[in-house]
């Protein structure tokens, strides 16, 4: 395994001049420190207007052996995971490459006595323990597609997603433990289970000793089947663009996106981006916070470091339980080097006590990272002060689901960075700012401000999204003419450097979490008493955004705060219990356009508290809406 990590800024600067130069060269030089069974006999094609892009065609790997295999000769002993219990008292485990490889294969052969084979897709429902990550691998040794859904998601949300990608199988685990909480997973299943006639069998992993009901025929203990099955599997042969996994997320209708990551791309993508943001040296132990159930999760706990054959850790708990110092108790433990969390968590820490940070020994730690949504100054200063100590670079990373790996970042230690700037593109990105006419602003001296697109593909990307190409070309690439468009806005400064201000469509990012204000409306309108609803999102101290919703009722029923409580509740059930809105008004209208679109515009700055400057709203049908509105406005 070569190590593909730059080493300054003029070895950045060179890169990145290449890769605009010949992109494909580029990228080739990359992909051939790789394990390919053959090579590929065309490095890539693409057509955004189909759109169209792939990646490294007519070649054959499999994930798999990068991330394992070709590792048992060097690193066979080398801790792959470190697992980290929820409870401290708990013993933490550790993975060496080797024992990873022989469960991964053990348990590939699992999912093949149960009728799973290339292509089929397989639902991981679980909490993040070992066993999460070694489902995954198995799924991709075998060539069947994964699709994880986050263990926070209700049943309906695991069922919508289960059906639309037609899962034969789900794997989960009995329980999960969540602080001083514990929650049953199995339960959340069965009731998914209800309405999945696609799922032939379920695999429980036990990780409680509860009793748990098991389906005749249907259930399947993970330890009865891995006493059954052989121990080695021969990893499958894929082609660079078949199918490596699923990944919804949250969409401008109600519908989540099930996005699809093909093999070498996004292997080649991944491990790039990581080995040259955070720059891990050979004994590093690096965490990244997130959970696997999102896309950070696939890419940085487990694809892109374990390709770099790097230690990674994996942490079941919350950054609360049993206090607010357990993940500066960890880092302490392990000797983390590398740590990668979001705002959100950054600025609930912040907001404790300094004793938490200082009762522990973050000498260890060499570089911070940063991931989900825009870190604000405030934040970024704690993080960069209290844990780094001035002496750790903070790479904040802007990328999505949707483009598999980090786009725009700082490498640490290497590119100058600036408080609340993702800064510069990684080689092999073209980001473009667009103004409101949809032009390109060119990238001069001048500070600019638009919407932020992509104009040329970079391996990783998502392909399509699951059964729906249309909606795919919809939502990414009619915006702009021959770009891909990211929903977000950002400015510019003048040496360059990105700062991302956030999403500019109808997608609220609540700690973390992208959350669809459609999803959320259509949940709210299912209760009787709901006429119509409009959630938007508002600036909130710890989450970064809250979620208002505006409700209208039937003209018989009486607000209150039972109603209150049950409309939380749908929300809970339907979407999870993330979505769950901060603020409920009632009203009665929403402020409409001619054209019957609800201007949300105004209801976002009546949410923001930020009323002196409304804008246009000439448009409006029903103005005198706004007022009553904003008397009556929850602060
Ligand atoms: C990786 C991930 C994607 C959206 C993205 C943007 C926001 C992510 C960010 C950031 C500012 C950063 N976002 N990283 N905004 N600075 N460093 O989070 O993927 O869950 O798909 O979210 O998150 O708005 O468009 P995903």
């Amino acid at each position: 395994m070569e190590n593909l990590q730059l080493r300054s800024f003029a070895e950045y600067k060179k890169a990145y001049k290449k890769s605009l130069k010949d992109p494909e060269g580029f990228w080739e030089e990359i992909a051939n420190t790789f394990t390919w069974q053959q090579k590929w006999d065309k490095t890539l094609e693409w057509d955004f207007e189909k759109p169209e892009v792939k990646w490294f065609q007519g070649g054959k790997l499999n994930i798999t052996e990068n991330c394992l295999d070709r590792h048992l000769e060097k690193l066979g002993n080398k801790t792959a995971i470190i697992w980290e219990p929820n409870d401290p008292d708990e013993e933490s485990r550790y993975i060496s490459y080797r024992q990873l490889f022989v469960k991964v294969s053990r348990f590939a052969n699992v999912l093949k006595n149960n009728g799973i084979g290339k292509g089929d897709r397989v639902c991981l429902y679980m909490p993040m323990i070992p066993e999460l990550a070694i489902a995954m691998l198995a799924c991709a040794r075998i060539g069947a597609v994964h699709s994880i859904v986050f263990a926070g998601f209700s049943s309906s949300a695991i069922a919508r997603r289960i059906n639309d990608s037609e899962c034969k199988m789900l794997i989960t685990a009995n329980e999960v433990y969540r602080g001083a909480k514990k929650v049953n997973l199995k339960e959340i299943c069965d009731k998914a289970l209800e309405e999945t006639p696609s799922i032939e069998t379920v695999i429980v992993y036990r990780r409680t000793v509860e009793p748990t009901a098991m389906k005749d025929g249907r259930d399947k203990f993970w330890f009865d089947e891995l006493q059954k099955a052989e121990k080695d599997c021969p990893a499958e042969v894929m082609d660079a663009e078949d199918l490596l996994f699923i990944l919804y997320t949250s969409g401008s209708t109600g519908k989540p996106k099930g996005m699809v990551h093909t093999t070498g791309g996004y292997l080649v993508g991944t491990t790039y981006t990581f080995q040259n943001v955070f720059q891990l040296e050979k004994d590093d132990v690096y965490w990244c916070t997130a959970d696997i159930g999102w896309i950070t999760g696939h890419s940085y706990i487990i694809y892109g470091p374990l390709a770099s054959g790097a230690t990674t850790v994996m942490f079941e708990g919350i950054p609360s339980y049993p206090d607010y110092g357990r993940f500066w108790e960890i880092c302490e433990k392990l000797k983390v080097t590398h740590f990668y969390t979001a705002p959100t968590a950054i600025r609930s820490l912040a907001k404790q006590p300094l004793k938490f940070v200082e009762d522990h020994d973050l000498s260890s730690l060499k570089v911070l990272g940063s991931v989900g949504e825009p870190i604000n100054e405030e934040a970024w200063h704690w993080y960069n002060d209290n844990i780094g100590k001035g002496n750790c670079p903070v790479v904040d990373t802007w990328w999505q689901t949707e483009t598999g790996g980090i786009m725009i970042s700082p490498l640490a230690g290497i590119t100058p960075t600036r408080p609340t700037f993702a800064t510069l593109p990684l080689p092999g990105v073209q980001p473009v700012l667009m103004d409101e006419q949809g032009e390109e602003i060119p990238n001069t001296n001048e500070p600019a401000e638009g919407r932020l697109a992509i104009k040329f593909p970079w391996p990783s990307i998502a392909r399509t999204i699951y059964g729906d190409h249309e909606r795919y070309k919809e939502v990414y690439y009619s915006t702009f003419k021959n770009k891909y468009f990211t929903g977000d806005g950002a400015y510019r400064d003048a040496s360059g450097n990105y700062r991302i201000t956030g999403r500019v469509d109808d997608i609220v990012i609540v700690s973390g979490h992208n959350l669809g204000t459609a999803a959320i409306e259509n949940a709210i309108d299912e209760h009787e008493s709901v006429v119509e609803s409009a959630v938007v999102g508002y600036p909130h101290e710890v989450k970064g955004n809250a979620l208002y919703a505006y409700v209208i009722l039937y003209n018989d029923i009486e607000p209150s705060e039972e109603l209150i409580k049950e409309i939380k509740a749908i929300v809970s059930e339907t979407v999870g219990p993330i979505a769950k809105p901060e603020k409920i008004q009632f009203v009665s209208g929403l402020p409409k356009t001619r054209s019957g679109k609800i201007m949300r515009r105004i209801l976002r700055k009546i949410a923001s508290n930020d009323t002196a400057d409304l804008g246009d709203t000439s448009t409006l049908l029903n103005p005198e809406i706004v007022d009553e509105i904003m008397a009556e406005a929850k602060h």
